[in-house]
């Protein structure tokens, strides 16, 4: 859970779940890194499996290699301030400008160094479980619909989930980098309504996203 300081993938890999791998995700080695990470916490001891000393990365680098910001400066240690996931879901302010463009068309975290691992493209497998059933509007929503959404769009199309962490704000400002980095002139006019916005964090990122498509840098 991400509500408390347990150094979870620490315990994993002395709970013998996997490894800790160069993306610094922990990776179960035949299901991957696709697997949240939870705890019970017990006041008695029970029997324990040892740690995993067999599975690593190997020579591989994959993760290092594909992140769009180098947040993976070297193996096994990740510069948050660089890292997307950060940057959309926990950064509260303006997202650096030499970052923006990199981020692409990232509006909420960022898997590409799990996505390029070689345990999840051999191992994972969609999981069944109802709640983590994906739907088309939440996989690929549109990004010209975002940006209207307001106080009570918001709250009411993310009622019950984790997005609403970022609030209003810092989600839209990260739909407007998205918008710029698309560099389509449709998304022009709804962007000139989100320099009208209460918010000056949105604001900021519309001009930004408006001067981005118009000079196309
Ligand atoms: C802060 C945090 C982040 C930060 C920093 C992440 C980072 N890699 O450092 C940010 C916001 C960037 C982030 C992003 C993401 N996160 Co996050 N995050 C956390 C959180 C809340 C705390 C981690 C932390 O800083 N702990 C404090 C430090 C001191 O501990 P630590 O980093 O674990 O390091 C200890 C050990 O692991 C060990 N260790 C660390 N590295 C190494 C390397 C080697 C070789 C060895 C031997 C030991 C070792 O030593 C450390 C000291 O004991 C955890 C939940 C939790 N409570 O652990 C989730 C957690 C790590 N996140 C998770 C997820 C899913 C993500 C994202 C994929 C979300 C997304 N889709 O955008 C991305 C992945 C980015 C990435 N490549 O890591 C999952 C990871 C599941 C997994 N399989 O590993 C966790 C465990 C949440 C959960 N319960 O499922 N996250
Ligand atoms: S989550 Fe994205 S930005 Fe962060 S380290 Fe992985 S690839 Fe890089
Ligand atoms: S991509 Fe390669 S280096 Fe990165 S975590 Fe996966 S196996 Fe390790």
């Amino acid at each position: 859970m991400d509500t408390g300081p347990i150094l979870e993938r620490e315990l994993a890999v002395r709970g013998g779940i996997g490894f800790i791998g160069k993306n610094t995700c922990l990776l179960h080695p035949k299901m991957g890194s696709y697997v949240f990470l939870g705890e019970i916490i017990l006041d008695y001891e029970l029997p324990f499996d040892e740690p995993d000393k067999q599975s690593t990365c190997g020579k591989c680098t994959r993760c290092l290699t594909s992140c769009p910001t180098n947040a993976l400066i070297v193996p096994h240690t990740l510069d948050s301030r660089l890292c997307i996931s950060y940057l959309t879901i926990e950064h509260k302010k303006n997202i650096p400008l030499k970052l923006r463009p990199l981020m692409r068309n990232r509006i909420f975290g960022c898997d590409i160094c799990q996505e390029v691992c070689p345990y999840n493209k051999r191992f994972a497998i969609p999981s069944d479980e109802p709640a983590f059933q994906a739907e088309l509007d939440k996989m690929a929503p549109s990004l010209l619909d975002l940006i209207t959404l307001d106080d009570s769009a918001f709250r009411k199309r993310f009622k019950n989930s984790p997005i609403k962490r970022t609030k209003r704000r810092g989600f839209l400002r990260n739909v407007c980098i998205a918008l710029g980095n698309w560099g389509d002139k449709k998304a022009l006019p709804i962007l000139q309504s989100a320099l009208h916005d209460k918010e000056p964090l949105i604001r900021h990122h519309a001009q930004w996203a408006i001067q981005k498509i118009r000079d196309g840098f």
